[in-house]
């Protein structure tokens, strides 16, 4: 179980790699990486948890519950394995999904799903689980979580491109209606 400083780490890490480096005077390379040096220094004239180190970054990449970040081979640079709004490359292959994948969405957004398909909305993908549980968690972060079941390989049979994150999160540009069902039945 991570502790509230690691979740809070977690989250500042999310923001700058993922959505705003600018907020701290970060800059990441084209691939969404940035030097952890920099990274704290920035943090630090930020006034951003005065007791975050690289072995601090290292335990909170190392131990966090979606595996959201890596270190670079070299050890000198970060990134976020997905969930971008920010306009990076993240160099990822092609690859062929399972049969079904899973979207938790909030009961609210449902309508207009199955009217427009899913889009990426902020991010660069729409996100797509291997499991029903974990799209379960990712619904319920909006309200009553519903999950919609994704035809994937037929997609992927029909020329969409699917790709998988380094932390296991399946993702594609767009998922027209025609591919989507309600799954009635799950716990929530
Ligand atoms: C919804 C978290 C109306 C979509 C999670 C979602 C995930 C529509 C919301 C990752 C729509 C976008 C991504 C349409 C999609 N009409 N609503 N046509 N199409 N939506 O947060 O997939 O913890 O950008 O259903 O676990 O919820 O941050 O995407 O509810 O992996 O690492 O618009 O973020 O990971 O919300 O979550 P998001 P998401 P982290």
């Amino acid at each position: 179980m991570a502790s509230s400083v690691h979740i809070k780490i977690s989250k500042f890490l999310s923001y700058v790699l993922r959505h705003k480096p600018e907020a701290i005077g970060l800059t990441l390379d084209a691939w969404g990486w940035a030097d952890i040096d920099i990274l704290l220094q920035k943090a630090r004239e930020a006034g951003k948890f005065k007791t975050l180190d690289r072995s601090l970054i290292q335990k909170v990449v190392a131990t966090n519950d979606k595996k959201r970040f890596v270190i670079s081979q070299d050890g000198q640079r970060i990134r976020a394995s997905q969930g971008h709004s920010i306009d990076v490359n993240l160099q990822l292959a092609p690859a062929e999904p399972p049969v079904f994948l899973y979207h938790g969405t909030a009961t609210r957004f449902l309508d207009d799903i199955l009217q427009k398909g899913l889009k990426r909305q902020q991010r660069h993908h729409v996100h797509l689980s291997q499991d029903i549980e974990t799209a379960i968690r990712v619904g319920q972060r909006y309200g009553k979580p519903v999950i919609l079941t994704v035809k994937a390989q037929l997609m992927y049979e029909q020329g969409f491109v699917f790709f998988l994150s380094d932390n296991g999160v399946w993702l594609t540009a767009h998922v027209p209606a025609a591919y989507l069902t309600r799954l009635a039945d799950h716990r929530s």
